[in-house]
């Protein structure tokens, strides 16, 4: 669409077979952090995922925001801007420590988001993204440390880049000597870069741009897009899939098959597994893979969840209703969070979205400040068809 700026194109042609279907693959507006080739995988600004995965967050999250990748002095500069961005104002913490503790993790990372927007909103499209990039990682290790008794919050360190600041102030118990420390700081920077950004129209990235449309500020629209990214089948898959995984109690490729078709004749999901738009292996579920043989070859999880990667295939593609029978980003990242020290399931998704708000700020900035020459996309209003209701009146 953007070769051909201003000029209308038949892109789609609407019938009705196309309602209820979940909006799939209704063009709606246009991109430019991100693009899903469904066999290719997600690139950012044209960059396959697999050659960022390794790089820099900073890096990445300065691609996303500038559509360029930092050249000079500029990651530096970059770096040292969100450092100075730092800082959740005390009473914002204070705060969390009343949130019922019995609250998933996504619901308090959703009302944290809502907190912080109430003391430290600017109303400025870019600070305020910018902020919240910067200051993600202390609230997410927040609400780790408060919900799961861990302790007291731990201050940012203004040495330490993005994610090894998160790691510092997460205080993981049993992650406490350099070497567990730098382990666990390499996968969530892979992570990090891994999640941050799939398209426009991934649920969470739709929420929280249709939530800004009405001209909610970034706070606002982010914690409706946690909310979006919550559900197990969509960012809520990474803590479905370890404990299911964690469930099966057998790494043997026979019986994983068995247990594959067990599992879909009981009407559950296998999770880590299918995707709206890819139609081969997620490249984020390959990089994993590998990752995992060098990381945690001998766990039991990932030994299941690789064994998985065949078996689990083979039985989806018997099942010509499901559209794609491979993994996704979710298939084996629990795994790998787990031979790291991050146990608990329950904040898996929190960690997906510690990294995808920075990929949904980025696309609330472009959609409100640059596309229509700067004026923005107007309120979402797409058309629902009225079904079963002809005119009436009430008679007296
Ligand atoms: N396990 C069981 N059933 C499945 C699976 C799966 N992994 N994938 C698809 N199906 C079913 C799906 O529920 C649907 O059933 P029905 O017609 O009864 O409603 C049917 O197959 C056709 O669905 P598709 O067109 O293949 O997939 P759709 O685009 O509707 O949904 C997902 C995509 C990702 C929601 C779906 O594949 C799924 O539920 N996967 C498991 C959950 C998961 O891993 N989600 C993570 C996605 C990535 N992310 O992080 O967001
Ligand atoms: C993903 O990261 O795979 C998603 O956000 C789901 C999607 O693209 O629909």
């Amino acid at each position: 669409m953007a070769d051909n700026a201003g000029e209308a194109q038949a892109l789609f042609t609407i019938t009705t077979a196309h309602l209820d279907t979940g909006l799939r693959g209704f063009p709606v507006g246009s991109c430019m952090t991100s693009k899903v080739d469904p066999i290719k995988g997600v690139s950012y600004v044209g960059y396959p995922i697999a050659e960022l995965a390794p790089r820099e967050p900073e890096e990445v999250a300065f691609l996303l925001l500038n559509r360029r990748l930092p050249v000079g002095d500029e990651l530096a500069a970059f770096g040292d801007d969100l450092r100075a961005r730092r800082g959740i104002p005390s009473d914002v913490l204070e705060t969390l420590k009343h949130l019922p503790k019995e609250g998933h993790p996504m619901g308090w990372l959703s009302a944290g988001l809502l907190i912080l927007g109430m003391r430290t909103v600017t109303h400025d499209w870019v600070e305020d993204a910018k902020n919240l990039i910067a200051r993600a990682p202390e609230l997410c290790a927040a609400i780790y440390r408060i919900r799961s008794g861990w302790g007291a919050p731990i201050a940012p360190n203004p040495k330490l880049d993005l994610i090894a600041d998160f790691v510092h102030m997460l205080g993981v118990p049993g992650v406490d000597d350099d070497a567990a420390r730098t382990r666990l700081t390499a996968l969530l920077k892979s992570f990090y870069n891994l999640h941050m950004d799939h398209g426009g129209g991934n649920l969470s990235t739709f929420v929280g741009k249709a939530v800004a449309s009405g001209h909610a500020d970034v706070y606002t629209s982010l914690a409706a897009a946690m909310d979006g990214l919550a559900g197990p089948l969509h960012g809520g898959a990474n803590e479905a899939c370890l404990a299911q995984v964690r469930t099966i109690p057998t790494s043997d490729p026979a019986e994983l098959e068995q247990w594959v078709r067990d599992t879909l004749a009981s009407g559950d999901k296998v999770y880590g597994f299918g995707h709206a738009v890819l139609r081969a292996e997620d490249p984020r579920a390959t990089v994993q893979y590998e990752l995992g043989e060098k990381l945690c070859p001998d766990s039991k999880v990932f030994r299941t969840a690789a064994n998985l990667r065949h078996a689990a295939v083979k039985v989806l593609k018997e099942n010509p209703k499901i559209s794609n029978p491979y993994p996704n980003v979710d298939a084996v990242s629990g795994s790998l969070l787990e031979a790291c020290g991050l146990t608990d399931t329950t904040y898996y998704t929190v960690l997906f979205g510690l990294s995808r708000i920075t990929g949904i700020a980025a696309q609330i900035v472009d959609e409100r400040t640059r596309i229509r020459g700067g004026k923005g996309a107007p309120i979402y209003r797409p058309k629902y068809v009225a079904l079963d209701q002809p005119d009436r009146h009430i008679e007296d």
